[in-house]
């Protein structure tokens, strides 16, 4: 009871002071009948302190609050920034100064040639001849992304892609050469991060500008298909009804 009484004589002093019932004047005299009341009250109701216990309470009940509002997941909206990265044929990973987090969304589109004494390649590689690199199966001489110093992190990006990170740290490039010598040429490629809150697949730029999903849920519409599955069977079946953007 005693955060009641605490929250009580609080509303009481505001009421008091809203109202201008000062004992004192703003010259600093008394005034009698004001001052009598108040005696009266005082004698019939005394003022209590909040005690310990309910300050205690109060401070919990603050602290509960406080966290609750730093811990909840806040979308980010804004438009993914554009980086453009040069990978060299001959070299190994190479940096590209661009960090991701986990579940963050990386789009790749890759352009330009590399070649050997055989051939030209594109950022797709040469399909008819797979290579496994760090147990990932991709044409020789497609372009390979890796995050940070994971070697068993490996992706294939080929021409366009989306990733999804599965760790945090620099991105990587370089070709899944199957010829040791005698490569030349470089690719750009561009690259942009997204940020992804649920994790869902979904840029949460996506979400909010495009798909009007809701970017902290995997299921905004809580019907047992993921935005994921709702928008994929929008743009491969547009006649199906999609919820999710309602
Ligand atoms: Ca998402
Ligand atoms: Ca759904």
């Amino acid at each position: 009871m005693g955060i009641y009484r605490f929250i009580d004589s609080l509303i009481r002093r505001f009421v008091a002071l809203g109202r201008g019932n000062s004992i004192t004047s703003p010259s600093g005299e008394v005034n009698p009948a004001l001052r009598d009341r108040v005696r009266g009250r005082r004698q019939q109701q005394p003022l209590t302190l909040p005690s310990p216990q309910g300050e205690g309470i109060c401070f919990c009940l603050l602290l509960g609050l406080a966290i609750a509002g730093c811990t909840t997941p806040q979308a980010n909206p804004d438009r993914p920034e554009e980086h453009l990265v040069t990978v060299q044929a001959n070299q190994l990973w190479q940096p590209s100064r661009i960090s991701v987090n986990y579940s963050n969304i990386i789009h790749c589109v890759a352009t330009g040639q590399w070649s050997d004494s055989f051939a030209k390649y594109g950022a797709a590689g040469n399909p008819e001849i797979m290579k496994n690199h760090l147990g990932v199966s991709a044409p020789a001489c497609g372009l390979l992304m890796r995050i940070g110093n994971d070697t068993n992190m490996v992706y294939f990006i080929g021409q366009e892609t989306n990733v999804v990170a599965g760790g945090s740290g620099e991105l990587k490039f370089r070709n899944n050469f199957s010829l040791s010598s005698g490569m030349s040429g470089e690719l750009k490629v561009r690259v942009t991060v997204a940020t992804d809150t649920d994790g869902d697949g979904i840029s949460d730029y996506e979400e909010i500008h495009t798909w009007k999903t809701n970017p902290l849920r995997v299921d905004s519409d809580g019907d047992g298909f993921s935005d994921l599955e709702e928008i994929n069977d929008r743009l491969y079946r547009p006649t199906v009804a999609a919820d999710s953007a309602q």
